[in-house]
């Protein structure tokens, strides 16, 4: 049975792998798992056949099968524990990396998915140019905690895992924005994390949807 994700038909980043389902492809590339897109619109996320999968109405979803799964952070973790290559095999390694895992989603992401969309949200608010630095500062707290943590490693534990797949992709976030400049290791991690070979096929996948899409007049 092959794995079917979705992805957006149209993503708003236009191909620059800001998507989740990015995380997804980048977890099935590195495990070497070939699967198949289903794209959906907007539309067609809020509707009974999508919601079915995903009960927020959002994407990713994975299908293997019988199984459906939701929220990156499940679906990753499922792709890992069941394929070699994203999690150590030693017990207290395997449980270090899936900490990093949730950390990323869990004490990082909060802050900078906060920033990002702090001006969508408030941005008319008379308050708002008051709240941005200290948006700013709260992501810039866990950059200098992280950025301590990682010192000069190639990795947050040892090999890479899925806790550095998700970190990267939560720090990627942060592209466009001074802030990862300002920690040159964390900057250097990131860029460690888009030249692996299973980052840039799934970068290069997620970029063809968006090509397609420009393309037909989408
Ligand atoms: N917690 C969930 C997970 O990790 O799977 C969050 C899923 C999620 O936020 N999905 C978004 C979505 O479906 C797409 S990724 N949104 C549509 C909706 O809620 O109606 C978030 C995203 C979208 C666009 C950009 N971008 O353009 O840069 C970046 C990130």
């Amino acid at each position: 049975m092959t794995i079917t994700i979705t992805a957006f038909e149209q993503s708003p980043d236009r191909g620059k792998g800001q998507a989740r389902d990015m995380r997804v492809r980048w977890a099935l590339e590195e495990v070497g798992q070939p699967y198949d897109v289903r794209l959906v619109s907007f539309k067609a996320m809020k509707q009974p056949a999508h919601l079915a999968l995903h009960p927020f109405g959002q994407i990713p979803t994975y299908e293997d099968g019988e199984l459906a799964l939701f929220e990156t952070g499940a679906i990753i973790f499922h792709i890992a524990q069941h394929h070699q290559g994203l999690l150590p095999q030693e017990p207290n390694a395997r449980a270090r990396a899936i900490t990093w895992m949730f950390a990323a989603l869990n004490t990082v992401e909060p802050p900078v998915v906060e920033r990002e969309q702090a001006p969508y949200l408030v941005g008319g608010k008379p308050w708002c140019p008051e709240l941005l630095p200290i948006l700013d500062d709260r992501v810039r707290a866990r950059l200098a905690q992280l950025s301590k943590r990682l010192g000069d490693a190639d990795w947050l534990d040892g090999a890479f895992s899925a806790g550095d797949l998700m970190m990267v992709m939560v720090l990627r976030r942060l592209e466009g924005t001074e802030m990862l400049s300002e920690y040159p290791n964390l900057a250097a991690y990131v860029t460690r994390g888009e030249a692996r070979p299973a980052y840039q096929r799934a970068y290069e996948a997620q970029r063809a949807v968006f090509l397609a899409g420009a393309e037909a007049g989408n």
